[in-house]
Parts: C-alpha cells; sequence; structure tokens
C-alpha cells in the first residue's frame, strides 16, 4: 500500500510539476472548419488579465461585434474594455478595412506577441474571424490563456452553408431553435431552412387564415400537442438568427404534404371536406386542390405574409412528394406558385421535383434524392443546393443500431457525412451549379433538443467544413484528428453528441 501511494505522489508531483502546455504551432490548433490557409510565426501570445478591444473606424456594426467579442472573452474569465483607433496596448484590433479579396465572409487574423489583429471587409467576415479565435481560445477559463501567433487567410468556398430543422413533424419552441441558431453560427454556417408544416402540424401563424395554426398547429408526430410561432415570435427568431449572419428561410411545402392545412379548411380539399388531422409518419397521400382558384388565393395570402416576415431573398416551397398530384397539374401549380413569389419581390427554392415545372435561372433546387431532377434544373439555367440524403440527412441513422432516425437513404456514419465532395458526387453536378449545401434534420423520430444533438452532432461539422473548406484542404485523416479535440468543448457546451467510433475523441 505505502509503494502504491509513493508512486502517486511521484505521479502528481511529475503532472503538477509539468508547465502548463504553451500553444507555439498554430497549424497544430485544431479549427473546424478548416481555414484556407494558416501560417504558424512560432510563438506564442499571453491574454493579460485585462486585454482592451480596439475598434479601429467605429461604426454600428464594428461596435455590435465589438460587444460580441468582450462577451466571449468574459466567459473565459479575460476582462475586456472597448476602445476606438489603433492598438497602442497589447489586445484585439477589429477593423472592416480588410482586402477586397476576403469578399463578403471573409478575414484575416494575425496573431503576434504584440497582440491581435482581425480584419475583414464585412462584418460577417469578422464575424467568422470571432468563431475561429473562440476555437483557439479554451473554452474555459485558465489561468493564463495563450494562443500561438501566426497569421489566418480564410474565406468560404461556397456561399450558402447550412441546416434544415424540421419544426413540423415534431414542434421546436424558440428557445430551442436559438440553441441550434448559435451551434451553425459556431461552424460559420449563414442559412437555416425552417420546414413550417406539413402533414403533422403547420406552425406559423397565418393571420388571414388563423385556423390553419388553431388546427392545423394543435398536434404532430405521436398525437402530442404541437405549437406553432406567432408572427412576433417567428420575427425574434429571425432577427436573433440575423445578429449571428445566419438567414432564416422559411419553407412551406406544397401542394403535397398539406394534411395539416387541410385539416384546417374545407374549401382548399377537392371534395370540400376538411381531412382528419394525422399524427402518423407515412409521405405523399395529400395535395392542395390544384385546380380551385382558393387554393391559389390561399397561396398567396400565405406567401404574402411570410414575405413580410423575411428578410431573404428565398421562400422554400416544398414540392416534394407531390405523389397524389398529377404531374400535369402539379407542374402549372408550381408554374403559378413561382409566380406569385416574384410577385411578392422572394425567389423560389423546392425539392428538387420542382425542376420539372417552368423554373426560372434565379430559382434554386434543392438536391435530396434524384440527381437527374438536379440535372434538368441546371439546363433550365437554375442553381442547385446539396442535400443529398445518402450524405447530408440528419436523421440517417448512424448505423443498425442507432435508436433514433431512419435509413430508406443509407446509414450514415461520421466518416460518411464528410468523405464526399457536392461538386463531384454525382455526374454532370459541378461547382459552378452549386450554391452550397445544407444538412437537412427532419424529425418523424426526433422530439427534443437532446434527441437533435445526438443526430446532429458530429456530423454538421463535418457539413460546415465541406460548405466552408476547398476540397483539397479536407483530409479525413486530419478532420477525424481535429475532431477529436473537439469533444471537451462540445462536452462543456452540453451537447450530447455521438460519440462514433471512428474517432478516437479526446
Ligand atoms: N423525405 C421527405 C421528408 C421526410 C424525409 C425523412 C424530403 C424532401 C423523407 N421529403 O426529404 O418529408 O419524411 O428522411
Amino acid at each position: 500500500m505505502l509503494r502504491f501511494s509513493l508512486l502517486v505522489l511521484l505521479a502528481c508531483l511529475w503532472s503538477c510539476a509539468q508547465p502548463p502546455v504553451v500553444p507555439m504551432n498554430l497549424t497544430e490548433s485544431a479549427l473546424i472548419p478548416q481555414p484556407q490557409s494558416v501560417t504558424p510565426f512560432g510563438k506564442s501570445y499571453r491574454f493579460d488579465a485585462v486585454t482592451p478591444i480596439y475598434l479601429t473606424t467605429p461604426s454600428g456594426k464594428l461596435d455590435t461585434l465589438g460587444q460580441y467579442l468582450q462577451q466571449q472573452l468574459q466567459a473565459l474569465g479575460l476582462q475586456s474594455d472597448i476602445r476606438t483607433g489603433e492598438m497602442e496596448q497589447a489586445g484585439i484590433q477589429l477593423s472592416l478595412n480588410g482586402p477586397d479579396s476576403l469578399g463578403a465572409e471573409g478575414y484575416l487574423l494575425e496573431i503576434t506577441e504584440e497582440g491581435l489583429y482581425l480584419q475583414a471587409k464585412e462584418a460577417a467576415g469578422l464575424f467568422y474571424g470571432i468563431q475561429s479565435l473562440r476555437q483557439l481560445l479554451p473554452f474555459e477559463p485558465t489561468d493564463t490563456t495563450r494562443v500561438a501567433t501566426g497569421r489566418i487567410v480564410d474565406a468560404p468556398v461556397y456561399p450558402h452553408r447550412g441546416a434544415m430543422l424540421d419544426v413540423a413533424r415534431h414542434f421546436f419552441k424558440p428557445a430551442d431553435v436559438k440553441v441550434f441558431i448559435d451551434y451553425l453560427a459556431m461552424l460559420k454556417m449563414n442559412k437555416l431552412h425552417l420546414h413550417l408544416a406539413d402533414d403533422q402540424g403547420w406552425r406559423i401563424e397565418i393571420k388571414s387564415w388563423p385556423k390553419l395554426t388553431e388546427i392545423g398547429g394543435s398536434t404532430q408526430v405521436g398525437g402530442g400537442q404541437g405549437g406553432f410561432y406567432t408572427q412576433q415570435e417567428y420575427a425574434d427568431m429571425v432577427a436573433y438568427a440575423a445578429e449571428r449572419f445566419i438567414t432564416i428561410i422559411p419553407e412551406i411545402d406544397m401542394p403535397g404534404h398539406t394534411n395539416a392545412a387541410l385539416a384546417s379548411y374545407p374549401e382548399l380539399n377537392c371534395d370540400g371536406k376538411a381531412s382528419a388531422l394525422y399524427t402518423g409518419t407515412e409521405v405523399g397521400f395529400s395535395t392542395l386542390c390544384t385546380d380551385k382558384e382558393v387554393t391559389y388565393q390561399f397561396v398567396d395570402d400565405v406567401i404574402r405574409e411570410l414575405a413580410a416576415l423575411t428578410p431573404g431573398a428565398y421562400i422554400h416551397i416544398g414540392g416534394d412528394e407531390s405523389h397524389v398530384t398529377p404531374l400535369e397539374d402539379y407542374i402549372p401549380f408550381i408554374n403559378r406558385v413561382q409566380q406569385i413569389l416574384r410577385k411578392h419581390n422572394k425567389k423560389m427554392m423546392g425539392w428538387d421535383e420542382i425542376a420539372h415545372a417552368d423554373i426560372d435561372t434565379t430559382t434554386v433546387v434543392q438536391w435530396w434524392a434524384a440527381p437527374e431532377n438536379a440535372r434538368k434544373a441546371i439546363k433550365k439555367g437554375a442553381k442547385v443546393l446539396a442535400s443529398p440524403a445518402k450524405k447530408a440527412y440528419l436523421d440517417m441513422q448512424y448505423d443498425s443500431t442507432t435508436q433514433l432516425g431512419l435509413h430508406w437513404a443509407a446509414y450514415v456514419e461520421v466518416d460518411s457525412a464528410y468523405r464526399w465532395d457536392p461538386a463531384s458526387l454525382q455526374a454532370g453536378i459541378k461547382k459552378e451549379h452549386l450554391i452550397g449545401i445544407e444538412a437537412p434534420l427532419w424529425t418523424e423520430t426526433i422530439t427534443n433538443l437532446d434527441e437533435l444533438e445526438y443526430m446532429v452532432f458530429p456530423r454538421i461539422m463535418g457539413h460546415a467544413e465541406i460548405g466552408w473548406t476547398a476540397p483539397a484542404l479536407r483530409k479525413w485523416e486530419d478532420y477525424r484528428v481535429r475532431l477529436a479535440t473537439m469533444a471537451p468543448r462540445l462536452k462543456a457546451m452540453g451537447i450530447d453528441f455521438y460519440a462514433s467510433a471512428q474517432i478516437d475523441w479526446k
């Protein structure tokens, strides 16, 4: 016993005596998404107890970003005050006079022994530079905070880097959606597609058609109480996302996936009878009545009210799995919806089946199941958003033992979600045809934030890197090591991620 305690004492003396690891090589710091270029300077910068933040060209946006950075530092026990002008004392300098080559979302972060210089051309770029700095910093207070010196020059490959949350199958309250928005922002993602209506639920208040939420919002898969966003709550989520440089794209799926609306208003049904509310998980059994004028009044009213709540350019109108809408009715329906969107100054986004319609070149086709539809869209001059179910669907089970999710498309382990390139996955779909990538989470089997986190993390981190980082810089063997180091950070954030056996988690 004595020998054992002696060994423990020696081990403690050895480990306690070890000086804290001083980061000296910036290329060894794990960042996800991987920046376009990282140049180490081989030294280390130590944060003083007070780290002033300098705003070289004060403006509303810069002030807001200065305060945001201040909050991030304070969470680490680093006090900072915000000053204007060039850096005088060791601290962090933010400026918006970065080179045009950085584009709208790029940034340049230079870490020297005298202080940190973060510059961008636009505010979004500074915000993303701060996300990188967050990953370079410890995730919890430490007695000395150091980062390796060096230069990071970074900008995203694709302008659309996003996720989709299906709040129709199971309703997620605004506070949970905001947590999801924070996760996307941390990963430099800039789009959140909200699937607001489906067979099982209508989740957004439409003042001209109040029964859509009174009746259509009253339940969900499994028969629970469902729920919906008032227009004020929705506007608040849109603003919360915008502060984090995320645009919300609302989806009202049509003409299929519309049972919640059909149960709310008899006149929307071809037989004039309201359908029963539906709490199962079948798809493809519902359709608006495409040859009734009231249907287009309905669509116009919904799009009008949604457009007023949507600062972004796009509204998603679904269009998927309209199995009971004859193609000769489906095509003119989508064509009319496209006209209605244009009337309300919005562009159309839809699942890949809409490529059968006379889509115009501003329309975006979300490729989920049929690459031939994506190719059809490209022939019509439209752009494509890559969400191939076999790679990007976050509701796909990891493997046959996963308790949550589905596997109709594939089992998608962490490596499958990462080791693909949307610009070469399918013949005829190239980088110039793509606006980016989006990872949808369908919620037939996902009922709360913990379950969401289990399915979303860690795969979404790979999707974020696919959207941001050039393929030549994306190597699985390198990514899996960087991902492994994120485990303590994710745990500290309370994220219940799937600890895949493919990763040697730290
Ligand atoms: N396909 C349906 C979704 C959902 C999904 C579950 C699309 C575009 C299967 N449509 O994906 O509503 O049920 O994985």
